[in-house]
């Protein structure tokens, strides 16, 4: 059996920054129309008025200062409140597949690998900005990579799927090199209307090369094992898809066709489960918490990471042990955990141990445990 490795890591970042206060600028301003709009009906009580959101509300729930995304006039134009991204020919790049490819050159070049010795492409993300052709075929073609391609989704888990998915075909010999890519154009399904989630979500891209560890050329991390859980919950749920336009009043704009949470129930529900997820993990392969150099987390919420931090090392995480990023990305879905693996990994010393770990919709969770080599 062969021994996988994360070679390269490139993270692609939008130009485009929205801080809280501009968000919250725009969130109210829109509120404001649309108490207007319905004060007859709001006076009647027929129609509750919006709520303002609130700068500080989001820093203290989820430790956001800021997200990057690919268009931001629409997003902070209140007769808009959506990203304005138009429609591309057949002919041209995705948009998915023009973030993957800037993550992945950056990647490969970290590697020195060429596009030519890639042998797979997994285009892994929340949502694919269509049903087909696979846009990791896509990738694939632009970047003149070899061998196979194929999408998957796990949500926010897609990231870590990905890697096990890779690195059990390096095991198994079918593949010696692949590409997992993490194009996440989560300001898309996103409904910025709404108060209870428009904080939450920002645009990126990252991509891992993973290849036979005994092919990788420089500094690298061996992948000692990998860990994927589900469990079925209806708490972070999205119900576009094809099926809509079969059903009567497909027309109409609904919410439920956007990102939808119950952001209290994941709390409580998904914590418990990552921490055993993670304890299982790290006492399956004889791993204790003090062997463990650096944990690379889902980046949805500071208290959630907090937590996990102290549960999984059982003590608070020293500075630097644990890196957020999300302060200023805010929840990049996939992308989260390997945009913190690729800014705080370079650092450390070769046979130190870290562990990534994402978790999220679905519900879904993946961990990955890895040694600095080289
Ligand atoms: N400004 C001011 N007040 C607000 C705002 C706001 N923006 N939003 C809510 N409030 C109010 C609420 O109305 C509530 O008021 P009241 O007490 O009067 O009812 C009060 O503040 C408290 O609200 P919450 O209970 O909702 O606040 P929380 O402390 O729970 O914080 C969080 C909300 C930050 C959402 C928190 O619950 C959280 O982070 N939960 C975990 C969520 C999580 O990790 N989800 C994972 C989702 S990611 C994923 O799986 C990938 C999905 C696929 C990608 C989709 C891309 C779009």
């Amino acid at each position: 059996m062969h021994h996988a490795a994360i070679t390269g890591s490139g993270v692609f970042t939008p130009e485009a920054v929205i801080t809280n206060d501009a968000l919250v600028a725009a969130f109210n301003a829109y509120a404001d129309r649309w108490n207007a709009t319905h004060a007859d009906a709001i006076a009647a009580g027929k129609a509750e008025a919006m709520a303002h959101s609130s700068a500080e509300f989001i820093l203290a729930a989820s430790g956001i200062e800021q997200r990057y995304v690919m268009d931001k006039t629409g997003i902070l134009d209140p007769e808009v409140m959506h990203p304005l991204l138009p429609a591309r020919a057949d002919d041209a790049p995705s948009l998915m597949a023009e973030m993957g490819l800037a993550a992945s050159r950056a990647a490969l070049a970290m590697a020195g690998v060429t596009a030519g010795e890639i042998d797979l492409v997994i285009c892994a993300a929340s949502n694919h900005e269509r049903a087909y052709p696979a846009i990791a075929i896509e990738i694939q073609q632009l970047l003149g990579a070899g061998g196979f391609a194929f999408d998957m989704n796990v949500a926010c888990s897609s990231a870590t799927f990905g890697i096990q998915t890779a690195t059990d075909m390096i095991r198994a010999g079918s593949i010696r090199r692949a590409l997992v890519v993490n194009p996440e154009i989560c300001s898309a399904h996103l409904e910025w209307r709404d108060r209870d989630c428009h904080f939450i979500f920002g645009d990126v891209a990252t991509a891992l090369v993973i290849e036979r560890a005994d092919l990788a050329q420089r500094p690298h991390f061996a992948i000692r094992s990998t860990r994927c859980a589900t469990e079925f919950s209806n708490n972070i749920r999205n119900n576009n898809g094809f099926l809509r336009r079969t059903r009567p009043g497909h027309m109409e704009d609904r919410r439920d066709m956007q990102f939808m949470q119950n952001g209290r129930k994941v709390f409580k529900e998904v914590l418990p489960m990552v921490a055993a997820h993670i304890a299982g993990h790290m006492a399956a392969e004889g791993v204790a918490s003090d062997d463990l150099a650096r944990l690379w987390l889902h980046q949805a919420n500071k208290t959630m990471n907090d937590y996990i931090g102290r549960k999984v090392l059982g003590r608070d995480p020293a500075p630097g042990e644990q890196p957020n990023i999300l302060q200023d990305y805010a929840n990049t879905s996939s992308a989260g955990s390997i945009i913190a693996f690729a800014k705080h990994s370079a650092d450390l010393d070769p046979g130190a141990l870290g562990l990534i770990c994402s978790f999220g919709a679905g519900y879904s969770v993946g961990s990955v445990i890895v040694e600095r080599r080289g």
